[in-house]
């Protein structure tokens, strides 16, 4: 068995999606996200310059064989648009050989651990009783598990809170657009609405929040510390992890739990905080993450340490990682929770994908393969649209995290 063909499909229905569509010589294709927000056309061209001259005639049964040809035979390991593209071959590759067994591929990984995916939905509002409200939203559309993100009182903008709630989409720029951060003027807001969301809807449904990279370590175990009594599901990128060892500090002072990952690119960025036991939840998923072949190594390390999953779900991740990630969530035993930022009804018609929603859970649904196609005929209705993320600068025009 041989791969006969590959393409590389572009295509902005409301935001960029980068797939990658592997043909067998027994007419057998499997698909594979590829997009990077914001670096997409880096990630095209790794595919269609370095990778798919590679991997034209070789046997796609041989998915670990593949995964390691690109990992280590590139040389140049890891990084964002490498890892990407790998991620892409190997979605791709699993979805053809759970086709070809005629199994969803969460039968093909073991089969499945539970009967649905836990998600948890983003409600935002531009001030406090905005998110209260749509906090009520979420709760009432029966999800179990809602991240609540603000607008801050004294600044203009903050991370979570854009143009839109349902379709919420921060890459909103043909080039990115500047917004002005204030830690001081975060942390003093934060905690109050916890405090209220905690007095309008009880204990009952599970809260997130996060803290996008933005906060030092000290200020970040200082939050932790004020929102126990509000007894958050976690705390999300509490301060940037290049540096793996602050997170220690940030632990030494909270039991909130803390979940980090969703920048991470191999089990090496997540090794000595899974170790240390640092973190709580791992937020790796396919698409940055090399695919399901090293995502599946990534969370059998965390299980060692109880640390669990809680794969990142953005609408910048396509259906197609949100199938393969919901085969992977039904199957991982050390299963969190699934993030899930609802796409547009056009991306959901570009992508015809068998998963689906009710009571607060997520199904993968019983297709061969990860159940999710691309229509590229309507694909094709929508070109390629520069889109960028904003950046943050301080209020005296330091740069900072976005
Ligand atoms: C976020 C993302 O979903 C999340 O937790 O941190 O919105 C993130 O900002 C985007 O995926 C960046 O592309
Ligand atoms: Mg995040």
């Amino acid at each position: 068995m041989k791969i006969q063909s590959a393409k590389v499909i572009v295509t902005c229905p409301g935001r960029n999606f980068v797939t990658l569509k592997l043909i067998t010589d027994q007419g057998v294709y499997g698909i594979g996200d590829a997009t990077l927000n914001g670096r997409e056309l880096a990630v095209v061209a790794y595919l269609e310059e370095h990778v798919i001259p590679c991997l034209i005639g070789m046997d796609p049964r041989r998915i670990e064989d593949i995964w390691q040809y690109f990992y280590r035979g590139a040389y140049w390991r890891r990084g964002p648009v490498t890892m990407s593209a790998i991620a892409a071959v190997d979605t791709a590759l699993w979805d053809i050989k759970a086709k070809m067994a005629g199994m969803p591929l969460y039968d093909l990984l073991g089969g499945k651990s539970r009967e649905g995916v836990m998600v948890y939905g983003h409600a935002n509002g531009v001030d406090l009783a905005e998110t209260v409200d749509e906090v009520g939203r979420y709760i009432d559309m029966g999800y179990k598990a809602i991240r609540a993100q603000s607008g801050v009182p004294g600044l203009k903008d903050a991370y979570g809170v854009g143009r839109g709630k349902m379709y919420y989409e921060p890459a909103d720029a043909a080039l990115p657009s500047l917004t002005i951060w204030d830690t001081h003027k975060y942390l003093s807001f934060v905690p109050k609405l916890f405090e209220r969301l905690r007095e309008v809807y009880g204990f009952e449904p599970h809260l997130l929040h996060d803290g996008h990279h933005r906060m030092t370590p000290l200020e970040a175990a200082g939050l932790g510390k004020a929102l126990e009594p509000y007894r958050l599901f976690w705390l999300e990128d509490a301060t940037p992890a290049e540096n793996q060892e602050a997170f220690r500090l940030i632990r030494q002072h909270t039991t909130t739990p803390l979940a980090v990952g969703e920048v991470f690119n191999t089990i090496w960025d997540c090794k000595d905080l899974i170790q240390n036991q640092l973190i709580d939840y791992i937020r790796c998923t396919v698409v940055r993450a090399g695919g399901i072949t090293h995502l599946r190594r990534i969370a059998d390390l965390a299980a060692l340490y109880q640390i669990k999953t809680g794969s990142h779900g953005a609408t910048d991740l396509s259906p197609v990682t949100m199938g393969a990630a919901l085969h992977f969530d039904s199957w991982v035993p050390n299963f969190g929770i699934q993030e899930y930022m609802r796409h547009t009804p056009e991306t959901d018609a570009v992508f015809p994908h068998a998963y689906s929603f009710a009571q607060g859970l997520l199904y993968p649904g019983e297709t061969p393969g990860h159940g999710v196609d691309l229509d590229e005929a309507e694909a094709a209705k929508y070109p390629y649209k520069p889109a960028y993320l904003p950046v943050a600068r301080l209020e005296d025009g330091t740069m900072w995290n976005w």
